[in-house]
């Protein structure tokens, strides 16, 4: 039997398996139901990513094209200066992004590092945006600097469930992941997590993902769903035929299971059509990314989206 509160339900990999399940048209309804009991259901926030530090990284996640260990045509780049990340975060606010995210292709930040990253958080937020940073692993003492800098969300995300992740990354463990999602939460951080399907995961992996998530002592405030983006010259470059609607099941699984967090419509959608992107807002998705790139990738240009809000009647929060 599936659950009729969905309120800090400790979810189990069968209950998720069985929302997998359902006929396409009940599962849509029934996160619908929780959607508008928390939600506004036409509106959408909006982050604009920027990577302020490009390639060469040490560890080996099998989708990244931001890894040292596989030949793609990201180049490797060197910390971005502080005066053209807040021209991006300028231009950002200006287009209608309500939070600035900056990533840097780190395994994690060393000290010295860390303060420049510091310096662009408190810049950011002094314009007046929301602040979110995926910089990878954290130890002791760095999410609190973070915190006092005025950081509001770490985006670290669990990726795939712990049973799949040892096949997609070698070099550290989904407990690593846990342990950093742990300080984030401790420092009093908004946690930003989620996962990527269509690595080859199967629908099982996917249902143990999102019970991860669900069931962390609190759900992430924000949680990513990633379509893989498949990067020539990386293991995962021939993934691919994932059915989309696998992929909106798997939005209104994380809308059930996790009915206050906001949840991002995240990588992959260049290359959906409007009417998938419909159906995964339909599905409870009310979060996505605005602006032309995502990290090394590309997004839909914002006339693109601007006139999917406007065919949809979403507004952006
Ligand atoms: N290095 C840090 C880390 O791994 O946490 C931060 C940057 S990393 C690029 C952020 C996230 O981007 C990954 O956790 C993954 O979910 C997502 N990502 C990276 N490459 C992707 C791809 N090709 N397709 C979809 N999502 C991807
Ligand atoms: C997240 O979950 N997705 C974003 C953000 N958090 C950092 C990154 C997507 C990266 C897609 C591949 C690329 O552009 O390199
Ligand atoms: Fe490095 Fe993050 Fe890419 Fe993994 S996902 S290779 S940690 S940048």
């Amino acid at each position: 039997m599936i659950p009729v509160s969905e309120e800090r339900h400790q979810w189990t990999v069968e209950e998720v398996l069985a929302l997998y399940e359902m006929p396409f048209m009940d599962l849509i309804w029934r996160a619908q139901e929780v959607h508008r009991k928390y939600f506004d259901p036409n509106a959408i926030q909006r982050s604009t990513l920027l990577s302020v530090k490009t390639g060469g990284c040490s560890e080996d996640c099998s989708y990244c094209s931001q890894s040292a260990r596989y030949d793609t045509d990201t180049e490797r780049e060197r910390l971005m200066p502080l005066d053209e990340v807040l021209a991006a975060a300028r231009v950002a606010k200006d287009k209608g992004a309500s939070r600035f995210c900056m990533g840097a292709a780190w395994r994690g930040p060393k000290d010295n590092d860390l303060d420049r990253v510091l310096e662009m958080v408190r810049e950011v937020k002094a314009l007046g945006m929301q602040t979110c940073v995926t910089l990878g692993m954290l130890k002791s003492g760095q999410a609190e600097k973070l915190k006092e800098a005025g950081l509001d969300y770490y985006n670290h995300n669990l990726d795939t469930d712990r049973e799949f992740y040892g096949q997609v990354i070698k070099t550290h463990t989904h407990d690593d992941r846990l342990d950093t999602l742990d300080q984030v939460r401790d420092a009093g951080i908004n946690v930003c997590s989620g996962g990527i399907i269509g690595m080859g995961e199967s629908r099982k992996n996917r249902a143990a993902l999102i019970v991860q998530l669900a069931n962390l002592p609190k759900a992430p405030e924000s949680v990513p769903i990633n379509h893989l983006v498949p990067i020539p010259g990386t293991p995962l470059a021939e993934n691919g035929g994932l059915d989309p609607f696998e992929f909106v099941r798997t939005i209104a699984a994380a809308r059930i299971t996790m009915p206050t967090s906001w949840v991002r419509l995240s990588a992959g959608r260049q290359e959906m059509t409007d009417e998938i992107q419909a159906l995964c807002f339909l599905a409870g998705a009310n979060s996505m990314f605005y602006g032309d790139r995502l990290l090394t990738t590309g997004n839909p240009d914002v006339e693109r989206d601007d006139r999917l809000f406007e065919r949809l009647g979403l507004k952006a929060v």
